[in-house]
């Protein structure tokens, strides 16, 4: 395995608003960029837009606009949905960039310098909708297009083709010897398709302006696949130092567009010189009432959908991760797949509230109670076959499940993380903790029992944070903990993990939403698809954002003095609920100031001892009455009861400057 990772999901058209399928495909590239970050390899993620061609231009004109603005609205819609989903790209490409726009041609003269593309003529069966030419063989009756159901129309222009004939060999060794295409069911389809025979292919129009020019030849527009799918590499190419992602080791599609990404896409990089993508996964798609979910006019039928599909509607109803956990946990990657709102709905009451979230909240009141809120240790001449039993199984999930990410089956490898929760619960039932908590004489033995306990939650909340991100890291925070993801660290769990002795618990509110009977309907009541936007419990976790201020000079940045310290001591204020008394390390000979924060709503004490936080160290001192003074400010962001401090994902030597 490289120790780089490249994943991509097409680049979506903008005739429209994102729907859950753009969502599903750009959460599982987000989902497989976190796992492989997580294992410590350098990993990149990159979604965009397809901005260009007929589809376009006419559905801009027929709103009265100019194409690229038109375009521009729509992207923006598409980049706005990604933070709501918990998505984190590391690029958007948009095809109508100055960068996309030089790479496109200048990959076409390469392509041309090899002798691959020449002028002709054309007249064929073009389908708008999905931008390419169709045989009369593929259509259906009534001369409709097989993925659109739409009528096709005839169009007859001079055009530049590509050779494509001429890689029809390498293509199919290609398909039969390595695993370029996944799964085996479009591998099939695809040699198939190969076998029957490539004519050479059409990549330029003259029958509408809406392109990037044919170099040399500006009467050409250039085919709007042909520019499109370059996409992937001139995202790289404006900063040298991405050259070390190419190839994608994984690019995700679905079946709708595999033939693209298969056939042209790999002749275009043979004929360009380029090295090609290990994989190209099609998956399967969502539908709805049967149907695939889609943004084309005149798809769909009529609403027979009782729920709405619209990702923004379901984040603000259910939250980010819940959804996320549904289309990961729920489809099987590669096939078809009913979306339906109350199973998402089902899954996470079942899985994540009662399962996994309720592991940890029957085990933490016990740190609190019995352990003085520190977590207790392992006495193993105390364990017997059940903990050896969890020991095994945790060890062999963690491996299995990582090797079912690393082979695409991330449905799987969560099945996997569920079991292994389960089984925890089990534990937890039989070895009944609650009596052991009776008795100081077993009292060893209870923390034994409440040590494995939180070593399985540790383990699925790491294994779930490619999932559950946001969720994840709540789970890992109340253990005390922070997820490490840095280069050159695998941090995926290789055995059953355990919470190191004596870690400062810090318990706060549930993770996950337990949907009562009344929350669950009013939920699916404010989900079916001709109901109005309305908040609900589970708000989306997006904050609101503060106003930008005024620019300032870096001069006046330096002038704040902040400083790493480490907590050696918290304590509340009496009769100030929102306020903890600190003293802070920063290094100084002086000792260690005493810091007031405003944080003890979101933070108990102990939960900070130990902690490295940010202080504003050149601040005035503060006089909060009855000879109490503060020496210093820490950073902190959110609102007071949930807010978070600022610190390092690594410790610094006290006083250390931050800059
Ligand atoms: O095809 N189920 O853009 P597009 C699952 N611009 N996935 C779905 C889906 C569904 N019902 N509907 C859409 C294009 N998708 C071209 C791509 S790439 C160089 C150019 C997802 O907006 C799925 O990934 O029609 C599908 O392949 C893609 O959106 C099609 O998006």
């Amino acid at each position: 395995m490289r120790d780089t990772f490249y994943v991509t999901t097409p680049i979506y058209y903008v005739n429209g608003a994102p729907h859950i399928g753009h969502a599903y495909t750009t959460v599982v590239a987000d989902a497989l960029r976190r796992f492989h970050s997580l294992r410590g390899r350098r990993a990149r993620f990159l979604t965009g837009t397809d901005e260009h061609g007929l589809k376009i231009e006419r559905e801009a004109a027929a709103r009265g606009m100019k194409p690229l603005d038109f375009a521009t609205e729509n992207a923006d819609r598409f980049r706005a949905l990604w933070p709501l989903l918990g998505v984190a790209p590391d690029d958007f490409i948009r095809t109508t960039e100055a960068r996309h726009i030089a790479g496109v041609q200048k990959w076409w003269q390469t392509c041309a310098a090899r002798g691959d593309i020449y002028l002709g003529r054309y007249k064929g069966l073009y389908c708008v909708a999905c931008e390419g030419y169709k045989t009369e063989k593929e259509l259906l009756d009534g001369g409709l297009c097989p993925v659109h159901e739409r009528p096709v129309e005839t169009l007859e222009e001079e055009t530049y083709f590509f050779r494509l004939s001429k890689y029809q060999d390498a293509l199919l060794k290609l398909f039969r010897e390595t695993s370029f295409i996944q799964p085996e069911t479009r591998r099939n389809e695809m040699i198939a398709f190969v076998e029957q025979g490539l004519e050479d292919l059409s990549i330029s129009r003259t029958s509408f302006e809406w392109g990037i020019k044919v170099p040399g030849d500006p009467r050409h527009v250039v085919y709007v696949w042909f520019d499109a799918l370059f996409n992937y590499r001139t995202a790289l190419e404006a900063d040298p130092a991405l050259e070390a992602f190419w190839p994608p080791t994984v690019q995700l599609v679905a079946k709708d567009i595999v033939r693209f990404h298969t056939v042209y896409w790999p002749a275009f990089l043979m004929s360009a010189g380029l090295p090609l993508p290990e994989t190209v996964f099609s998956h399967g798609y969502l539908l709805s009432a049967g149907r695939k979910t889609s943004k084309t006019p005149g798809q769909g039928g009529p609403a027979a959908v009782s729920y709405t599909t619209n990702p923004a509607k379901l984040v603000g109803a259910l939250g980010a991760d819940v959804l996320r956990y549904y289309l990961l946990r729920d489809v099987v990657f590669g096939n078809d797949s009913e979306f339906q709102v109350p199973n998402v709905i089902a899954r996470a009451r079942a899985e994540l509230a009662e399962t996994v979230g309720n592991l940890l909240n029957r085990t933490l009141p016990f740190v609190t109670r019995v352990f003085d809120g520190r977590v207790p240790s392992v006495d193993a001449a105390l364990c017997g076959e059940r903990e050896a039993e969890l020991v095994a199984h945790g060890a062999k999930v963690a491996v299995d499940s990582g090797a079912l990410w690393e082979t695409f089956a991330h449905h799987r490898a969560i099945e996997l993380c569920l079991e292994l929760a389960r089984l925890g619960n089990q534990y937890f039932d039989t070895q009944a903790p609650w009596k052991l908590a009776k008795s100081e004489a077993d009292r060893a033995r209870l923390g034994t029992v409440i040590a494995h306990v939180l070593a399985v939650v540790r383990t699925v909340a790491t294994m779930l944070a490619p999932v559950i991100p946001v969720k994840a890291a709540a789970m890992l925070g109340q253990l005390g903990l922070q997820l490490e993801a840095r280069e050159g660290h695998d941090a995926w769990p290789a055995a059953l993990t355990f919470v190191p002795a004596d870690t400062v618990i810090a318990p706060g509110e549930p993770v996950f939403l337990k949907y009562d009977a009344k929350t669950e309907a009013e939920l699916l009541a404010a989900l079916k698809a001709d109901a109005p936007a309305v908040a609900t419990p589970a708000a989306p976790e997006a904050p609101k954002v503060d106003a930008p201020v005024a620019e300032i000079a870096f001069d006046d940045f330096a002038k704040v003095d902040l400083r790493l310290g480490t907590v050696l001591s918290a304590e509340k204020v009496p009769k100030k609920d929102m306020l903890l008394k600190l003293s802070v390390d920063l290094g100084e000979a002086a000792g260690p100031r005493t810091i007031v924060s405003g944080i003890a709503l979101a933070y108990k004490p102990e939960a900070l001892v130990g902690k490295q936080v940010v202080v504003v160290a050149n601040l005035a001192p503060r006089d909060f009455g009855k000879g109490l003074v503060s020496h210093g400010m820490l950073l902190a962001c959110g609102p007071k009861e949930s807010l978070g401090v600022a610190t390092f994902d690594r410790a610094f030597a006290p006083g250390t400057r931050v800059k």
